[in-house]
Formats: structure tokens, C-alpha cells, sequence
């Protein structure tokens, strides 16, 4: 298990300038397809908890404990979670929408493991991401270009499990003075402009239980 810690921010061709200005790597082009799972009643998403399979792979984000006082530039970080065993997945996924009637067997290797805790997909899409390394210990750049007209960048530190999440935080707000990002608003991720578009009342009732 790891923590993802990142700041999402929006890009122009002045941001390609700047990151080679401050001698940021490129390392590579990717393209890969997301889908989100939930049940018909959200119950994992209410709980900022996002299952997804991204070419073939699970993955889990769920919130984490809070830092206690933060800084302003830290409050526009997001803090995840990432669990990517899917024996531990499943098990956190029971865990969360355990009030609900979800029995399952110990065998939940296929994907039956999906009708049995009643999951379905609410949100797929593809992303083209570029990837640039910082000299910063750790720092990832990402620009995506998501298939439904949507452009968003993120500075993140993956922290491994006990990691030191305040450097983290300290390091992306250097990333992102030297980025020039100077702006003191939240910005909107895929999932938010897709949610608005396909589920625009859950995405409603998210933002006003504060989750997006
Ligand atoms: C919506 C959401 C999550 C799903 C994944 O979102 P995101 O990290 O934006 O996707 P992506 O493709 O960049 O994933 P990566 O490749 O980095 O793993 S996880 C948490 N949320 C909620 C959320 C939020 N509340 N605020 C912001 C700014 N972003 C996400």
C-alpha cells in the first residue's frame, strides 16, 4: 500500500516551456482506459472510494487519515490511499459497503467478484498522458488529455507505506512554485467534468458531501 499525493493544475503551451526550462525529463507518452466501478447506489464513491481497472489492473483509492493543520498550498493536495492487491481490495471493498447484502466466496478470482458485491461501471474514458521527472526526489509530472475533450496536469509523489507525507506535500509545493502555479483554486479532474456530463446528480450530491 502506498499514498498518492498530488495537485492538479491546468496546462498551456507556456507549461511545456517552463518544464523544460527547469530541466524536467520527459519520460514518455502513454495511453490507457479507464473504467469505475461502484454499485447503483454509489455506496463506494459517497465514501471517496474509487475502484478502477486501468489495462487490466486494479486499483483502489480511499482516503486517509487527516494531517491535522495544513498549510494553504497543502490543502490543494489531494492524499490517497492506493491499494493495488486485489484479495485486498476486495476485502476493503466489503468492508465499505459492508451494511448492504453482499455475501461472497473465498474464491473471487474472475470477475464475478463484481455482480457479487453488486458493482457495476459508471465512468469509462482514455487518457494520452505525457510523463516528466523533476529533479526533485520523487516528483511526477503528468499531462493528460482525456478522450472527452478534457486537459488536466498533476504534480505527484507516490509516498510508500510510513512514508514521510509532509516532505511530500513540501516537495510539490516546490514543484509547483518553479511550474509557476500560482493559483489558490481546487482544480476539477477527469472524474469531475465526466461525472457532471453522465452523472450529474451524483456528481452533485458528492460535492456537497464535500467529496469533489
Ligand atoms: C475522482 C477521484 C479519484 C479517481 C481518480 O482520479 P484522478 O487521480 O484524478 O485520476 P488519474 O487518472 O489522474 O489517476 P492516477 O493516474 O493519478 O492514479 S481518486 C480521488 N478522487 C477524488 C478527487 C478529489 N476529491 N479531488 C481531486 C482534485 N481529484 C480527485
Amino acid at each position: 500500500m502506498s499514498v498518492e499525493v498530488e495537485r492538479k493544475f491546468l496546462f498551456s503551451a507556456d507549461t511545456l516551456k517552463k518544464l523544460e526550462e527547469i530541466g524536467a525529463l520527459c519520460i514518455g507518452q502513454t495511453q490507457f482506459h479507464d473504467q469505475y466501478f461502484d454499485t447503483p447506489e454509489f455506496d463506494l464513491t459517497l465514501r471517496d472510494t474509487w475502484l478502477r481497472k486501468r489495462e487490466g489492473c486494479w486499483e483502489l483509492k480511499c482516503p486517509t487519515a487527516p494531517l491535522g493543520e495544513q498549510c494553504e498550498a497543502a490543502a490543494l493536495c489531494t492524499r490517497y490511499k492506493e491499494i493495488t492487491s486485489l484479495a485486498d481490495i476486495q476485502l476493503r471493498v466489503q468492508e465499505v459497503i459492508k451494511d448492504r447484502d453482499t455475501e461472497t466466496s473465498a474464491s473471487l478470482l474472475d470477475e464475478r467478484w463484481l455482480s457479487k458485491m453488486n458493482l457495476v461501471c459508471f465512468a469509462e474514458f482514455t487518457t494520452v498522458r505525457r510523463s516528466y521527472r523533476l529533479q526533485q526526489e520523487g516528483v511526477k509530472i503528468d499531462l493528460d488529455q482525456a478522450d472527452f475533450d478534457y486537459s488536466v496536469g498533476e504534480v505527484e509523489v507516490i509516498v510508500p507505506e510510513g512514508g514521510d507525507v509532509q516532505s511530500a506535500l513540501e516537495r510539490i509545493e516546490q514543484a509547483a512554485q518553479k511550474l509557476g502555479l500560482n493559483g489558490d483554486k481546487r482544480i476539477e479532474g477527469k472524474m469531475d467534468v465526466y461525472l457532471k456530463k453522465h452523472h450529474p446528480q451524483h456528481y452533485m450530491k458528492l460535492v456537497s458531501e464535500h467529496i469533489l
